[in-house]
């Protein structure tokens, strides 16, 4: 909160704004430019656009779905299209962003050169909109890289094939019974709501530094495979359901970010495992599972293929998928034995 003396001496205690707060963050960190300042300033204008046509969807004939089949094989929804065209636009005008690749693109994008360009970024424009037609919570996760091409070109595909521990940024926008913005730069994780009254991102205390349980209340993971699980799946889901008489519950909604960020505040554990249908899991390394796991090292948890820690894992193809087990550190170590 900061505090401000009204013109009869009374004290009023405003809430933080994004705008207080990445100005705040810049003068704790004399070495930063205010680029990455101005692209979460950009991000955040996207995203209360999105939030005003998720939340007027229903009454603007916004739902359903484009006709068109995207590069992972799924069905492109209209908010889909029009999100992505948003991050684009916006992006494309910000002079510290070289390019971007998405869920929703074939390949990366590349912007013109400009000097300034150091920064790349990653995003999933619109996480989990296959709830969308049912009012459900969804979300818009990114990542923000440092650019490894010489910034007096134009980006190459090594810009966009780093491993997740190299990201600058990372965040979400959740879309849910209030509008969020959680991220993280590698100083710890902050949590914003939309206050709609003023059309601003604020921070309550209560999110500042967010750090998770380290053990986990619930997990999430879409059951209806258990028939196609290796057996070390089974089991731990069995351990997890009994757990030293300290069961887990259960929980999933199908949207990666909406499962995510309840595990986040409430302690929880997140899989999408390999299967005999899905060999390398279903979700994407570089646009959701890459941000994700920054943001939950950060707040004290892990995240895994099972193998390796997901930021560890060097990718060599822009949609890769990659499986995972995302959450409260004791079970993503109790199931990595
Ligand atoms: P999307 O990015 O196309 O929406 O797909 C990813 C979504 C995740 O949000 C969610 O965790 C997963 O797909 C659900 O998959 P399933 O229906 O197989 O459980
Ligand atoms: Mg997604």
């Amino acid at each position: 909160m900061r505090s401000e003396l009204s013109h009869n001496g009374e004290n009023h205690a405003l809430p933080i704004n994004i705008s207080d707060h990445l100005r705040r963050e810049q003068l704790r960190h004399p070495e930063a430019t205010g680029a990455l300042s101005s692209i979460l300033a950009d991000l955040s204008r996207v995203a209360k656009e999105i939030s005003y046509l998720v939340n007027t969807a229903g009454i603007n004939g916004a739902y359903g779905s484009t006709g068109k089949i995207n590069v992972q094989g799924e069905s492109v929804i209209k908010l889909d299209e029009q999100a992505n065209r948003q991050f684009k636009d916006i992006l494309s005008n910000n002079p510290y962003v070289a390019g971007f690749a998405s869920e929703e693109e074939m390949t990366f994008v590349p912007f013109a050169p400009d000097s300034r360009s150091k920064y790349v970024l990653w995003f999933d424009p619109l996480d989990g909109s296959s709830n969308f037609d049912t009012n459900v919570s969804i979300g818009s996760i990114f990542s923000i890289y440092q650019r490894v091409s010489d910034a007096r070109g134009s980006v190459n595909e090594s810009d966009f094939l780093q491993a997740g521990r190299a990201q600058v940024c990372s965040g979400y926008f959740l879309y849910g019974t209030s509008t969020m913005l959680v991220y993280t730069t590698g100083h710890g994780v902050y949590g914003f709501t939309l206050d709609p009254s003023v059309g601003e991102f604020v921070l309550p205390q209560d999110y500042a530094k967010i750090m998770m349980p380290e053990s986990a209340r619930t997990y999430s993971v879409n059951e209806a495979y258990r028939p196609l699980w290796s057996p070390r799946m089974v089991a731990f889901i069995d351990w997890l359901k009994t757990r030293n008489d300290d069961p887990c519950g259960a929980r999933y909604v199908g949207s990666l970010v909406a499962d995510f960020h309840r595990n986040l505040l409430k302690g929880g554990i997140f899989l999408y495992p390999q299967d005999e249908k899905h060999p390398s899991g279903k979700l994407r390394l570089n646009c959701e599972l890459n941000p994700l796991a920054y943001i939950v090292e950060q707040a004290g948890g892990l995240a895994t293929d099972g193998e390796n820690n997901i930021l560890d894992i060097q990718p060599s193809s822009l949609h890769q998928r990659s499986p995972v087990l995302i959450g409260s550190k004791n079970e993503v170590l109790s199931y990595m034995g």
